[in-house]
């Protein structure tokens, strides 16, 4: 659909802006916090780039005020904040620490007398060690009841002052990099574990959108999920079919486990062939069958393509000499190996239209308007953009970040969001990522994506000064228009 003219986005739509307690607290240590998982393997040499952590991170902890106060000038309406489980309750399990609680009380507090919705993630990936240590995290259903109690705490604590919760960040990505590539905590590299894993975490998104219901009636609860389309490279049906594979594998695995309370047909078959199908009893059934969230919140950076595997359908040209013998998933040309071995369903592949972030992140600002339209007309749920945003190198030259580069990303995508509100999607916000620069989990402090330049680097904490971009005025100006003058592209 072309169109002249875009529909206005609606009059309370929730501008805003997105973090998360690792990236940007520090104090880690402090006023009572446990460790949590992130802790532990940041401290571990060799896990990420110079060795980063968010010991310090931008020091928002101690900022907080300040940081707020920045919020306002920019004229957010919403910022999205994850709470640090272990800062509540330190081993995860036992008592509240009341001092991690006030933190974000003062928070909430702060936002509101600014007049800026909190939207509140529940996890943001920062498990508590104690419970990695007692029970092996996420794979025993013991940290069910935990993260139960974690969610009752802070739903009668803050029911009352936060509309807006998240209760798993990015779920397909921190099971696939904490238990397929073993590049994030805890380290595993075993498929089976990962979906037995998820399983798990599944089972504790449905009790803590069920206890939510309960306990705050009047809020609304969703899921933040990593969402990307997916393209076939070609025509060629076998690519389209592969894309249908893909989707499931990378999408709908999660997806309609939170919206419709199933695993996706197919790939439940695939899975239990392949022997990894997590164990789902009668109970799990009925517990992600009654547990409905009332928005997705999604995060979108870009989407993925594919062709067919060839393991499926094997190639029988020249090429096939130089297929490894030995190793039955290694049976492809080097460059075409399936990125997902056990599940040889299709080839992610490079897309040839797309530009590339310096981080090798393909831009698709049209893809952020399939990926709203395809979740959509799935699902019919209200959809709220939980992060979106552009990794750069920035540099501080004379006092100022000129990030002409992130504004043109960041107005691209908010042209193709307006053009999906014209479709007819139910968008209620969009949290940009991130507000100021953070700590990147496995790129330290240079890959900055904020509206705030925060003078630090990977060696240093430096001053910590905030110090707006240009990329601030011009989301400020966006807020204060609702984005009227976003209009069609050429
Ligand atoms: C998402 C995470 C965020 C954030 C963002 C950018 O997956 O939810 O926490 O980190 O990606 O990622 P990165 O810092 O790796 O560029």
């Amino acid at each position: 659909m072309y169109y002249d003219k875009l529909k206005d986005f609606p009059p309370n739509f929730l501008w805003g802006a997105a973090s998360a307690a690792y990236q940007v607290e520090g104090a880690y240590a402090e006023d009572g916090k446990g460790p949590s998982i992130w802790d532990t393997y940041a401290h571990t040499p060799g896990n990420t780039f110079k060795g980063t952590t968010g010991d310090v991170a931008i020091d928002h902890y101690h900022h907080m005020a300040e940081d707020v106060g920045l919020m306002a000038k920019l004229g957010l309406k919403a910022y999205r904040f994850s709470v640090a489980w272990s800062r509540v309750i330190p081993d995860g399990e036992g008592a509240v620490n009341p001092a991690g609680l006030d933190f974000y009380r003062r928070l909430i507090a702060e936002l509101r007398k600014n007049g800026i919705e909190p939207v509140l993630t529940l996890y943001h990936w920062d498990l508590p060690q104690a419970l990695q240590d007692k029970y092996g995290g996420w794979e025993s259903r013991a940290v069910i009841p935990a993260f139960a109690k974690y969610c009752r705490t802070l739903f009668e604590a803050f029911g009352d002052s936060v509309k807006y919760w998240v209760t798993m960040n990015e779920q397909n990505v921190f099971t696939g990099m904490g238990y397929r590539w073993g590049n994030h905590p805890p380290k595993v590299q075993d498929v089976r574990r990962m979906y037995a894993a998820n399983h798990i975490v599944n089972l504790a998104n449905a009790t803590a959108i069920n206890l939510f219901h309960e306990l705050v009636p009047s809020g609304l609860i969703g899921p933040s999920f990593g969402y990307g389309p997916v393209y076939p490279l070609t025509g060629d049906p076998n690519d389209v079919l592969a894309a249908l594979n893909a989707d499931d594998f990378n999408n709908n695995w999660w997806l309609d486990v939170y919206c419709r309370g199933e695993y996706p047909y197919f790939m439940r078959q695939q899975l239990t062939r392949a022997g990894l199908m997590p164990e789902v009893t009668d109970a799990d059934d009925q517990l992600l069958k009654s547990a409905k969230p009332d928005f997705l919140g999604i995060n979108y950076y870009h989407g993925g393509t594919v062709q067919q595997n060839r393991l499926e359908k094997p190639v029988q040209d020249a090429e096939q000499k130089d297929f490894s013998a030995t190793d039955p998933y290694l049976m492809q040309p080097k460059g075409e190996q399936a990125q997902n071995p056990e599940v040889p369903m299709f080839n992610s592949v490079s897309n040839p239209y797309l530009q590339k972030t310096d981080w090798g992140w393909e831009i698709d600002p049209v893809g952020f308007r399939v990926a709203l339209r395809q979740v959509y007309e799935k699902y019919r749920l209200p959809l709220f953009v939980t992060e979106n945003g552009l990794g750069a190198k920035d540099e501080l030259v004379d006092g100022q970040v000129n990030d002409d580069y992130r504004i043109a990303y960041l107005e691209d995508h908010v042209r193709t969001m307006k053009e999906a509100i014209t479709d007819g999607v139910d968008l209620i916000g969009y949290c940009a990522w991130s507000f100021s620069d953070i700590l990147s989990w496995l790129n330290g402090y240079r890959k900055r994506y904020g509206f705030v330049f925060v003078d630090r680097d990977d060696d240093s904490a430096k001053d910590l000064r905030r110090i707006p971009k240009k990329s601030f005025t011009w989301y400020h100006d966006l807020i204060q228009t609702n984005g009227a003058a976003i209009q069609p592209g050429k």
